[in-house]
Parts: C-alpha cells; sequence; structure tokens
C-alpha cells in the first residue's frame, strides 16, 4: 500500500506499520498451507522455507501442453535422478506430484513410508499406476499416456535417446557401458550401504555400513576421470545424476540422523570436486527442495518404521 494512493501515509511510523502487517502475516499463514496444496501437497509446514525444487514444481505442475509427463515425489532420490534428466536436456515436461505411500498427519509434514498395496495405488492414482505398473516413482510418459517408461536409470536413458540436448550417455559402446555399470554402482553399492546405516538401528552394524559406504565410495573416485569435474571429465552424464540425489541426502540426512562425516583422502576429495560442480547445474539445483522438508521426510527411515519396496 506504500504510495500506492491508499489510505494510510507513505511512510507510517513503525510501530503501525508493525501492527498493519498482522493481517497480512496470519493471511500468510493460513494461505501457506492452500498454496502447498496446490503443487501437490496438502502436508506443507508452513515452518519449512520453500527450496528451488517447490518452486520448479509450481512452475511445472500447470504445464498442460508439455509433450511429456514426469510422475515423481519431492522426496525421492529415484524421482530426483529423472528430473535432473529432463531439466538437463531441457525438455518441456509436466510435473506430477504422486505419493506412494500412506499419509499420517500426526507425522511432519505426513509423510510415512509405509507402502501402499497396488490395488490401493490404483484406486487412488490409476493414471501413475498405468505409467508405473510397479507402483513406484519414477516414471513418464506422454501427455496422452503412451509410451510409459519406469525405473529411474531407464527413464534417464530413454530420456537421453527420445529428446535433443546435451548427451547424457557416450554414443561409444564400451563408453556406454561403463557409463551404466557406474550408475549401478551408485545404487547397489553406495546408495544401499548408506540406506543399511540409516536405517539399521544396531551401532555395530551401522559402523560396518558406513565401512563398506566408504569403501563403494572410493571405488567410485577411482573410476572417475582423474581431472573432473564430472564422471567423465567436463561433461556431466548418467553416473553423475545417478549419484547426486543421494548425496545431497548423504549430506543434509546422514548428517542430521547419524551425524555422518566423509573422510578427508584423495579420493573423497575427488568426490568433493565434482560435488561442488554438481551444485553449480541449474539442472540439479531446480530440484533440490526445503532442507527441513526433506530431512522430515526420512524420520521414519531413520527409525526403521518403512514398510515401502525399498525398506523391504
Ligand atoms: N528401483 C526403483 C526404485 C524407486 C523407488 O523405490 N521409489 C520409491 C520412492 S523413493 C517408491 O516409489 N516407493 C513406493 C513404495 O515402496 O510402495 C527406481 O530406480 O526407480
Amino acid at each position: 500500500r506504500e504510495g500506492g494512493g491508499g489510505s494510510w501515509s507513505a511512510s507510517p511510523p513503525p510501530d503501525s506499520r508493525r501492527v498493519c502487517m498482522i493481517p497480512w502475516i496470519l493471511l500468510a499463514i493460513i494461505m501457506a498451507p492452500k498454496a502447498a496444496q496446490k503443487r501437490g501437497d496438502a502436508l506443507w509446514d508452513p515452518s519449512w522455507p520453500e527450496g528451488s525444487g517447490e518452486r520448479t514444481i509450481r512452475e511445472r505442475c500447470e504445464d498442460a501442453s508439455a509433450p511429456i509427463t514426469l510422475y515423481c515425489s519431492w522426496f525421492c532420490p529415484f524421482a530426483q535422478r529423472a528430473w535432473i534428466a529432463l531439466e538437463e536436456k531441457q525438455v518441456p515436461y509436466r510435473y506430477e506430484e504422486v505419493n506412494p505411500y500412506e499419509v499420517n498427519p500426526d507425522l511432519p509434514g505426513g509423510y510415512t513410508k509405509k507402502a501402499l498395496s497396488l490395488a490401493e495405488k490404483t484406486r487412488l492414482m490409476p493414471e501413475f499406476m498405468a505409467a508405473s505398473p510397479r507402483g513406484l516413482v519414477p516414471a513418464v510418459s506422454n501427455r496422452d499416456g503412451s509410451s510409459p517408461v519406469w525405473e529411474s536409470l531407464h527413464v534417464v536413458r530413454y530420456i537421453d535417446e527420445a529428446f535433443d540436448g546435451p548427451a547424457l550417455l557416450p554414443s561409444d559402446p564400451v563408453q556406454r557401458a561403463y557409463v551404466a555399470i557406474w550408475s549401478d554402482h551408485c545404487t547397489d553399492r553406495i546408495q544401499k550401504n548408506y540406506y543399511r546405516m540409516l536405517m539399521d538401528q544396531d551401532p555395530a552394524t551401522q559402523e560396518a555400513a558406513k565401512h563398506d559406504f566408504y569403501l563403494e565410495c572410493q571405488r567410485l573416485a577411482k573410476a572417475m576421470d582423474p581431472s573432473g569435474p564430472f564422471f567423465l571429465g567436463k561433461d556431466v552424464c548418467m553416473v553423475d545424476i545417478a549419484l547426486a540425489p543421494f548425496w545431497q541426502r548423504i549430506h543434509w540426512v546422514g548428517g542430521h540422523y547419524r551425524g555422518l562425516t566423509l573422510p578427508d583422502d584423495a579420493d573423497f576429495q575427488r568426490l568433493d570436486l565434482w560435488w561442488n560442480a554438481m551444485q553449480e547445474r541449474p539442472a540439479f539445483q531446480r530440484t533440490l527442495v526445503s532442507k527441513p522438508r526433506l530431512i522430515s521426510s526420512y524420520s521414519q527411515y531413520a527409525r526403521n518404521e518403512g514398510t515401502s519396496d525399498y525398506a523391504r
């Protein structure tokens, strides 16, 4: 209202300005969950600062003319892989938020990691289930629901092959296989041990998982192009996309629940160089959701109370 011809003077004294702000603050508090609901999430806690990921979701969830639909969950590292690939290739997509889990409004954010049955998912989210028959995010399909593809690394590869833009896999068959092998390494070895450390409640098992996690990180670092910054050198490829969502959680979530720190040897320095470069990528930044929100979504895994496909 300042200078806008309203009934207030242009510069109200500080106290009256504070009083006049109260209705706006109350309105913001009341509206915050509604704004989040529009983004497909009814469980937004007004204390969470919005991240750039939430802004991207808001921008993308309305785009009905986009050729491709991304079925995604804001908290899911696998889904984030597909999301980053679409952003790296600058493919126009519509973002469809999916919560594949039970909702418990008593938990922060309401997110459990308790699986819904496939029948229940089909009843609640038939379009998603048509795109992802195993009921897991991510999946993509054409706007009309045709040509569904699911499983995160297969989705990344499909996006790379189906759309123009910078290549995420090399064209040479041996190099392609190398990228596929090390992308699987990120899933099967690095993040498996990380989740074991996060979910297991026995301190000895946590320590053993941490040891294996470090070892598998060091193996990956030795396979990386020595000068980097990315796995293959100066260009981002599928391995970088496969690892980045987990590295984000290793820092944000592992630090919070398990006090995880990373060693400072040559291998981890190489990974640090990679992480610094990865965090500069606009495509990655556009998928970073609110940090406290992400941390809260892992509380059930940290207590080993999840019954999701992954927890099993
Ligand atoms: N192997 C799958 C894993 C995907 C996955 O586990 N997604 C989780 C969310 S992070 C999910 O959809 N869980 C639903 C459930 O367990 O029922 C991939 O790489 O896409």
